[in-house]
């Protein structure tokens, strides 16, 4: 049942996470609509939790821009980040709206928002995986939500609906970790063709994935002297908890998808030309990943 006090939120981006966080949401008492650009019949889906052998059922009304009532005052941006600017193409929203994005990457909505909109970031370790109407959650662990601001006063009830959801002031290492996780992992998967495990098992790549990691450690901490760094571990351990995962990136390439390249190496890249330092290991792997997604999107033509 929804609670008529509780946000109605749109949701861009109806892929594995942007359900299951509907589903959580839903679960709280909030409304939930997916916003398309173009009108079709609601979304129907079913999620299994493997953890509990929970299975629920989601339906999700899709609205158009041109469908809404009012600008939008609660936005979830979960689609893929190079969608990011289209999804958003003759959004209605709201002076003051809240905006919840759950994308890898980092800088996605940048230029995209009014400095009015209050930007939530969120940051998930749970791993979906599964088709469009059957999402197969394998895994629900820690996920950290929060900007500089007081937590809202939906968030509390929503943890009973999410598990292992906290609220953190210091979103930006969460954000941070994942970044250099996914900056590591999801290129040299992609490019290799191999599963994340392979990064702890093949000696070359494992080299590879130590570089990628040190230079995003001197960039976070050029950038933030108090960043902890020494980050390989962590890496390694989120490589070892999703050994027999196909990443997200290496997914993209195979079906000749657009990737998040520029949300992941790009950002540190693009951070290093701010501060004079050279990113050429970042540089060289986001080049060779623009060049595969070309090759692989041009020969699905
Ligand atoms: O987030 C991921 C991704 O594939 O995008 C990791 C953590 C690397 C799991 O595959």
């Amino acid at each position: 049942m929804s609670d008529p006090a509780a946000p109605h939120w749109f949701l861009a981006g109806a892929g594995h996470i942007g359900t299951l966080v509907a589903c959580y949401l839903q679960r709280a008492g909030h409304r939930v609509s997916v916003l398309r650009a173009s009108a079709r019949a609601p979304i129907e889906a079913s999620l299994h939790f493997h953890g509990s052998g929970r299975r629920q059922h989601i339906s999700l009304p899709v609205h158009t821009p041109a469908t809404l009532a009012a600008p939008i005052e609660h936005l979830i941006v979960a689609c893929k980040t190079p969608y990011t600017a289209k999804a958003l193409a003759g959004c209605p929203l709201a002076a003051d709206a809240t905006v919840l994005r759950l994308q890898n990457g980092i800088g996605s909505l940048d230029g995209l928002l009014a400095p009015t909109t209050r930007l939530i970031e969120t940051v998930t370790t749970n791993a979906v995986t599964g088709t469009a109407t059957v999402h197969e959650v394998v895994a629900e662990n820690q996920s950290w939500m929060g900007d500089s601001g007081p937590r809202p006063t939906w968030f509390d009830a929503l943890t009973a609906a999410w598990p292992g959801l906290v609220w953190t002031e210091d979103i930006r290492s969460a954000q941070w970790r994942k970044l250099v996780a996914n900056a590591a992992i999801n290129p040299l998967t992609a490019l290799h063709d191999v599963d994340n495990g392979a990064l702890l098992d093949d000696a070359g790549l494992h080299a590879h994935m130590q570089r990628v990691v040190t230079e995003a450690d001197t960039l976070l901490t050029a950038l933030d002297a108090g960043w902890p760094g020494h980050s390989l571990a962590m890496v390694e351990a989120v490589a070892r908890a999703t050994a027999a995962n196909t990443s997200s990136m290496r997914a993209d390439l195979q079906r000749g998808a657009a990737t998040e390249i520029d949300a992941i190496n790009g950002w540190l890249v693009a951070q290093g030309a701010r501060l004079g330092m050279d990113m050429p290991v970042n540089a060289e792997l986001a080049e060779r990943v623009r060049a595969a997604h070309k090759v692989s999107h041009a020969s699905r033509r």
